[in-house]
């Protein structure tokens, strides 16, 4: 099992004015390249664990060696989690959804506006550092949820089809203490088709 670096698919300034280009480098290259470094050297404590993904060791923490599972539940949490987060934005992204994701948005949520004040509000009460997540849960429900650290929806039976970073690293620079602001800004970014792709390929 090799864990990997994704290259984005966007230049580092793409995101530019929402999201900084020193932001979006720094937050790729070291940030989320420490979480792939801090995993392989977990995982090289327990070379008789052998995991088939990335997925798979987050889904199954309960089956990850004890004296790594801390280090696992992070450093796979944060390849995982930063590893959909740069496929969810792009340049000249925004607007409103599309296709399947939009009409579960407006079966669970009523209205792309109510959904989006969800989840903004969950994004701005995770407290510290985590992520606010649009998920499937097992029913095949839409769920949004705001999970601490580096915690993926997988571990809570559910499966992220959109995630917010609201750790300082991913807006410190540019927005200080204003998470509100970067996180406003954000909803500029936002790759639609990507999110759908995400839940079509789930709710196949
Ligand atoms: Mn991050």
């Amino acid at each position: 099992m090799k864990f990997v670096l994704p290259a984005l698919l966007y230049d580092f300034g793409a995101l530019e004015p929402y999201i900084d280009a020193q932001t979006m480098e720094i937050h790729h290259d070291k940030h989320h390249q420490a979480y792939i470094n801090n995993l392989i050297a977990a995982l090289e404590k327990c070379p008789e664990f052998q995991p088939t993904s990335t997925e798979s060791l987050l889904i199954d923490l309960e089956d990850v060696p004890e004296d790594i599972r801390t280090e696992v539940r992070n450093n796979a949490g944060g390849h995982f989690n930063h590893s959909l987060f740069w496929k969810i934005m792009k340049k000249n992204g925004g607007g409103e959804p599309n296709g399947l994701v939009a009409d579960a948005i407006k079966k669970s949520f009523g209205t792309f506006a109510a959904f989006q004040d969800i989840f903004n509000t969950r994004a701005k009460k995770v407290f510290g550092s985590g992520w606010a997540w649009l998920s499937v849960d097992k029913d095949g429900k839409l769920t949004v949820t705001g999970l601490p650290n580096q915690d993926s929806p997988l571990s809570y039976d559910e499966t992220p089809i959109m995630g917010l970073d609201v750790w300082e690293h991913a807006y410190y620079l540019k927005y200080q203490n204003k998470r509100p602001d970067y996180i406003s800004a954000w909803w500029h970014v936002i790759n639609w088709d990507q999110i759908e792709e995400n839940y079509r390929a789930i709710i196949k």
